[in-house]
């Protein structure tokens, strides 16, 4: 297939999971574009049979906002017509199903069979999808896709019963992890030297409010007064300084390590012994997967599809959001008995490489491409 993909280009769960989906899809044969403001971040090298196409705003004086969701649009009815796109995959609604709907439209002529499949990830139904100023559109642009995938039976329902789409059909196509990259075995211990023999907690996220990186630092307060232990936090946004302050004013800001954004994360969960994501809304939590793939048991919150990634009390633990006392118990607990800490973590491999395995979904995926060029998922 000639397969349309657009998704948000730097650090995030939906743009990594849009481009790793690329990357299995053209490892399979299929031809890839992905059509995005900028390189997606984990494309970072040539592969056959994937094409990037950059959407380029025009500036304007009289523009104080340059309407990106309108060259989106031209740029992907242009790769349409030029590449023989069979679908337009986006991901993350907001502008993306919209522009795929315009550049549909544009195409009624020249491709009345162009199919728009969008995949909702997550704040795009729960949070900004559902603010006054983007519910309608983002209503709209739903009813509007030929297709649509929900990352968790958590957001499939929140989607139905927040936008109360008539005639909705939304399959529910988990997130992935690739079972080679995300092994523990594969790499070297990176802490050495600031561990120093002690046990590594993680966190990695975007740093925004709804993570609750203070509650990452908290807990971690708790945990260091029992078990002697290090912090590394992964990422940046909003929060971090906030975080940062956290940890001086609890005076524990030596041992909490703040490394910015990376790259490429599994060297470093392969290091850790426990992944902290005490977020307060999660529709899937990426973050969490490939800690688990990692061997790596996951403390968080039992919050929107969260309990579908992690195994509350076999891979991991999971508390009310703001529990930090009960989070940190879990975690003490984990890490002070080194037999249960070792079942646990071979579980947590194990299982996400069962039910989150790259074939697997990506096998999913194009099977709901087929059924969709056939008209046969609405
Ligand atoms: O977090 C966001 O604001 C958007 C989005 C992203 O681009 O990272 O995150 C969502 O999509 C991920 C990939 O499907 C999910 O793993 C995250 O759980 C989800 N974030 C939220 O629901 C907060």
């Amino acid at each position: 297939m000639n397969i349309g993909i657009t998704c948000y280009p730097t650090y995030g769960g939906s743009g990594a999971v849009a481009t790793e989906l690329g990357i299995a899809l053209a490892h399979r044969g299929h031809q890839i574009h992905f059509i995005t403001y900028k390189q997606p971040f984990r494309l970072t090298e040539f592969l056959p049979r994937i094409y990037f196409h950059e959407v380029d705003v025009g500036r304007y004086p009289l523009f104080e906002y340059p309407p990106y969701d309108l060259a989106l649009a031209v740029r992907m009815h242009e790769v349409v017509l030029t590449h023989k796109l069979d679908l337009l995959h986006v991901h993350y609604a907001i502008p993306h199903a919209t522009s795929a709907w315009i550049a549909r439209e544009m195409l009624v002529k020249s491709r009345p069979d162009i199919k728009v499949l969008t995949t909702l990830h997550g704040t795009d139904i729960t949070i900004v999808g559902q603010d006054p100023s983007f519910f309608p559109i983002t209503k709209f642009s739903i009813e509007k896709s030929d297709g649509l995938t929900a990352v968790s039976h958590f957001l499939r329902d929140e989607t139905l019963s927040a936008f109360g789409c008539t005639g909705c059909r939304i399959e529910v196509i988990p997130n992935f992890i690739d079972p080679i990259v995300y092994d523990r075995a594969r790499y070297e211990p990176q802490f050495a030297d600031m561990a120093k023999g002690r046990k590594v907690l993680m966190h990695v996220s975007n740093f925004r409010p709804v993570k609750r990186v203070r509650d990452v630092v908290d807990t971690y307060a708790r945990v260091a007064k029992e078990i002697p232990s290090i912090l590394v936090m992964v990422g940046d946004g909003p929060d971090r300084l906030d975080a940062e302050q956290q940890a001086r004013d609890l005076g524990i800001s030596d041992d909490v390590y703040f490394l910015g954004k990376l790259d490429s994360v599994a060297p470093l969960l392969a290091s850790a012994h426990l992944f902290l994501l005490p977020t307060k809304s999660e529709s899937f939590g990426l973050s969490a997967l490939e800690a688990l793939a990692c061997g790596v048991p996951v403390i968080g919150c039992r919050t929107g599809g969260l309990p579908e990634v992690v195994r509350d009390g076999e891979t991991g633990a999971l508390c009310e959001p703001g529990d930090v006392e009960g989070m940190a118990k879990a975690a003490i607990d984990l890490l002070r008995d080194e037999e249960k800490w070792l079942v646990v973590s071979a579980l947590a491999a194990a299982d996400a490489r069962a039910r989150f395995g790259q074939d697997e979904v990506v096998s999913q995926y194009e099977s709901f491409y087929t059924r969709a060029l056939n008209g046969k998922v609405r």
